[in-house]
């Protein structure tokens, strides 16, 4: 075997020729002389090249997304000259394509090689022929309207009633991000373009696929890869080729062997790993990743490696029958846990904008807030593998929706056959990454049946039967879907919709995942008693908030527009109903304003509080039998700079809920809560004495001692109304909630005070947790005296009287250790600011009641 046990890093000698530079566009129909423009590099979007050379105006500013909307509505070519490649005759010349965004007409040298209608689908051509017949050889893409080929799609399918939430529903009729239609947080930009790398690939034989299914015995000591590496090869190269498998770790060998390919091109091999370092998500354990690499030859040649890097982690999808119902929650390598996340959209609307580093950035954001799981949701697209790479390094799990949202797609032949391919081959891409948790069939497909009154037989299991109804697409999710999951990657758990309830409605809260609209949305429930409306596992909730003052700044052309219902600001924000709805939120809780930079500062506020009563609850619901299995918010990101449920906005710009989320999700947090009263009820009094509730939220996996204190603070006089409690080496259960205290306040005798609690653990405060008298409004909120003392790289703050919400200024390059805080007095809290340069101006800080013109820095 000596031959081909070649170093592990051994450049693979297939030749590539990258296609990135050289290309011009032009809109299809102009004949002019000066039709063609230069594109600065490929991968692209039509948009950002019109950009580029000046045709267009940034449609992220102002009302200019109107004066894109014709670049949808027309057809596109680009073109390159390709030169003959200097390689033997023999050798195959494939052209390939990772995407193509969406209709495509490929032409070489005239000749049409390839027609595709599906954005997410890579293609391989070969051109070994048309490729040496020519020194220089004419590339040319057409790309024609999506939007224009949906609607001519739809038309053509009349037995198909194609309904959905955000319109319009042409899009269901085609493979294409479907937020390029325009969401409730984006705007219509329909994209076309070469939007993922193109090049020539030239070679003999090479790995075309290599799959690795991996088992890890039970008491953890060893692992097994069972790597099986598909062949493709010409006809010149001998059938018995070897393939040489190898697992590195850091660098160094754990594990290799080799093989002979078999007939049909597979070479398959189980590879043992002993003592096995484990893959666990953010806050559990470190994530180391392995690579295997195949190397493949011939008579000691080698002609090609590939690699892909894995995490040694089995995961599973735990449903048991329990009191609450089905359970629904992740066990990885034996350990619960509570999936605390973000829902993800696109992060740009021009998606060849986002750079791998920019990926991490957002990924980065998740770790120190605690996340443990992202959702990629069904409306957009496969992400980029760095975003993947980016989880997988950081232990941040992903749910990975199939890209299907809020509609009741068609089922035509054609389509199913796309469908089938892009599943293919988005699996195979995917399949490794440690961070891949759950694949989910849709977004809300369910729901838009339910909702639309199009009828579900849950009991009808002939799939035949599904083809024929009005809902067609149940056979995408429960019979193509799984079927394909499982032969591609039968490691990871399937699950037929987000949300899904085995058969019940889909907001049934004792089984499957839920969205919990009904705050915000739905029956625009008061956000305080979010816990109660929570399912078993809440994969979708939110609560809009406006974004930075920067981030409005950036788009807002005119200062007179810097007001909160300006019509600009309105137009950059696509949610339905949305003024009603921020207006319901703020006035029944907070005394509302005119002025912007006060008027952000209480939108967030609204948001931090909304997110943190759902969080805090479910987390601790978590303790009890496993009833809430995670929580993950609707959503982290933005696609351009808007008002949204985002808690970063589209310049990764944090928002006060980021923090209150990190808080509630550290590995130990306190919570603390008086019971609900609904104020705004007809003739509600308010009751003579409310129940309050104290207890401990622990990840850790053993059982921990530690400290409580509550301190009962008057909100007008910050003085402590009766004597505090303390209580001292508390034992924690771990994973788990303890309760810890509990008792009564009396609203006849006692003045309006917050509940303050803190927890330390070794020694060391480790959490707090307020609970104020709601709702705010109602409060007075004369003299906090708050100070901040700026001491090195740290922010001392304190204040006379209690403070809700203080929120510091989140300048480009600084980060902090805390914001968005409560502040009790006698409890200075210390946040740390990196980024902070000598001779820079100190942050600036608002909070709740700090008047009108709201920001302080003294
Ligand atoms: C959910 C999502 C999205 C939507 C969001 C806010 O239902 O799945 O479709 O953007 O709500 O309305």
């Amino acid at each position: 075997m000596g031959d081909i046990s070649m170093p592990p890093n051994t450049p693979s000698i297939m030749e590539v020729i990258d296609l990135s530079t050289g290309w011009s566009f032009k809109q299809t129909d102009d004949i002019g002389d000066n039709a063609w423009n230069p594109v600065k590099k490929i991968p692209s979007t039509v948009h950002q090249d019109l950009l580029d050379c000046g045709r267009l105006e940034n449609p992220f500013i102002g009302f200019n997304e109107t004066k894109a909307e014709w670049v949808g509505q027309k057809s596109w070519t680009y073109r390159t000259t390709i030169a003959r490649p200097d390689v033997s005759p023999k050798t195959k010349v494939v052209l390939a394509f990772d995407g193509l965004d969406t209709f495509a007409h490929v032409r070489l040298n005239g000749k049409l090689i390839l027609e595709s209608d599906n954005m997410f689908l890579p293609h391989r051509i070969d051109v070994t022929e048309a490729i040496q017949a020519r020194s220089d050889n004419d590339l040319e893409i057409e790309f024609d309207s999506a939007f224009l080929k949906a609607r001519e799609i739809r038309a053509q399918h009349p037995e198909h009633r194609f309904l959905c939430f955000n319109d319009p529903p042409d899009r269901l009729a085609v493979r294409k991000a479907q937020c390029h239609w325009g969401w409730d947080w984006g705007p219509i930009l329909i994209c076309a373009g070469i939007w993922k790398p193109v090049r020539i690939e030239m070679y003999h034989a090479r790995v075309s696929d290599l799959k690795l299914d991996i088992n890890i015995s039970d008491d953890y000591q060893l692992a097994t890869v069972h790597a099986t590496a598909e062949i493709e090869r010409d006809s010149s190269t001998p059938p018995q080729l070897l393939a040489q498998f190898n697992i590195l770790l850091d660098g160094k060998v754990v594990s290799a062997s080799h093989c002979v390919a078999d007939q049909d091109g597979k070479a398959s091999i189980k590879l043992p790993i002993p003592s096995p370092e484990l893959w666990m998500p953010n806050g559990y354990g470190k994530q180391p990743l392995y690579t295997v690499t195949v190397t493949i030859a011939t008579e000691g040649m080698p002609l090609h490696t590939t690699s892909r890097r894995v995490g040694l982690r089995k995961i599973e999808l735990v449903q048991d029958d329990d009191a609450h119902g089905k359970s629904f929650y992740f066990r990885v390598n034996g350990v619960d846990i509570f999936c605390g996340g973000s829902c993800w959209i696109p992060t740009d609307s021009f998606l060849t904008n986002v750079t791998p580093e920019r990926y991490r950035a957002w990924i980065e954001l998740m770790v120190p807030a605690n996340q443990k799981m992202i959702r990629v949701w069904g409306g957009g697209i496969y992400e980029d593998d760095s975003f993947y790479d980016a989880c997988d390094e950081l232990g941040i799990m992903v749910w990975q929706d199939y890209m299907f949202a809020c509609g009741n797609y068609p089922c035509f032949p054609a389509i199913l056959e796309s469908i089938e391919a892009e599943v293919i081959a988005n699996v195979r891409r995917l399949r490794h990454h440690p961070c891949l948790a759950i694949f989910a069939g849709n977004n809300e497909d369910y729901q838009v049946q339910e909702q639309l009154n199009l009828t579900y037989d849950y009991d009808d299991k002939d799939e035949k039967n599904w083809l024929k109804s009005d809902f067609p697409a149940r056979y995408i999710y429960e019979s193509l879907l799984p079927r394909l999951s499982k032969a591609e990657a039968p490691w990871i758990p399937y699950w037929p919709g987000s949300p899904w309830s085995h058969g019940k409605k889909s907001f049934d809260p004792t089984v499957g995942d839920m969205h919990q609209w009904n705050v915000w949305h739905g029956k625009q429930e008061k956000y305080q008693i979010f816990d109660s409306l929570g399912g078993r596992f809440n994969s979708e909730f939110g609560m809009e908030a406006f974004p930075h003052i920067a981030t409005i700044k950036s788009f807002v052309e005119k200062d007179e527009d810097l007001y909160p219902q300006s019509h600009v600001l309105d137009f950059h924000n696509k949610a339905d109903g949305h003024e009603r709805r921020i207006a319901t939120y703020l006035v029944e809780n907070v005394r509302t304003c005119t002025d912007l930079e006060a008027y952000i500062h209480l939108t967030q506020l609204i948001q931090c509080e909304a997110l943190m009563f759902g969080y805090r609850g479910w987390r601790k619901q978590w303790g009890d039998g496993r009833h809430c299995g995670g929580a993950l918010v609707w959503q982290l990101n933005d696609c351009w700079p808007t008002t949204s449920w985002s808690i970063v906005d589209y310049y990764l710009r944090r928002k006060p809920a980021y923090y209150a989320m990190a808080r509630v999700l550290a590995p130990v947090a306190v919570g603390i809560r008086r019971a609900h009263h609904d104020w705004s009820v007809t003739h509600a009094r308010e009751p003579q004495t409310q129940a309050w509730e104290l207890w401990v939220v622990s990840s850790h996996q053993e059982e921990i001692a530690a400290d409580v204190e509550v301190k009962f603070v008057s909100v007008r006089t910050g003085r402590e109304i009766k004597p505090k409690i303390t209580m001292q080496g508390i034992r924690i259960a771990p994973n788990g909630t303890t309760h810890v205290s509990d008792g009564h306040i009396d609203n006849v005798h006692q003045e309006p005070h917050i509940l303050a609690a803190r927890i330390w653990v070794n020694g060391k405060l480790v959490g707090r947790d307020t609970d104020w008298p709601q709702p705010l409004k109602y409060l007075q909120f004369p003299e906090r005296n708050v100070k901040v003392d700026l001491v090195g790289d740290e922010m001392h703050v304190t204040a006379e009287r209690p403070v809700k919400c203080l929120v510091f200024e989140e300048r480009e390059g600084c980060h902090l250790s805390d914001s968005a805080i409560d502040v009790v007095p006698n409890d200075k809290q210390i946040v740390k600011v990196r980024g902070l340069r000598d001779g820079d101006p100190p942050l600036t800080w608002t909070y709740l009641g700090a008047g009108e013109q709201g920001t302080h820095a003294d």
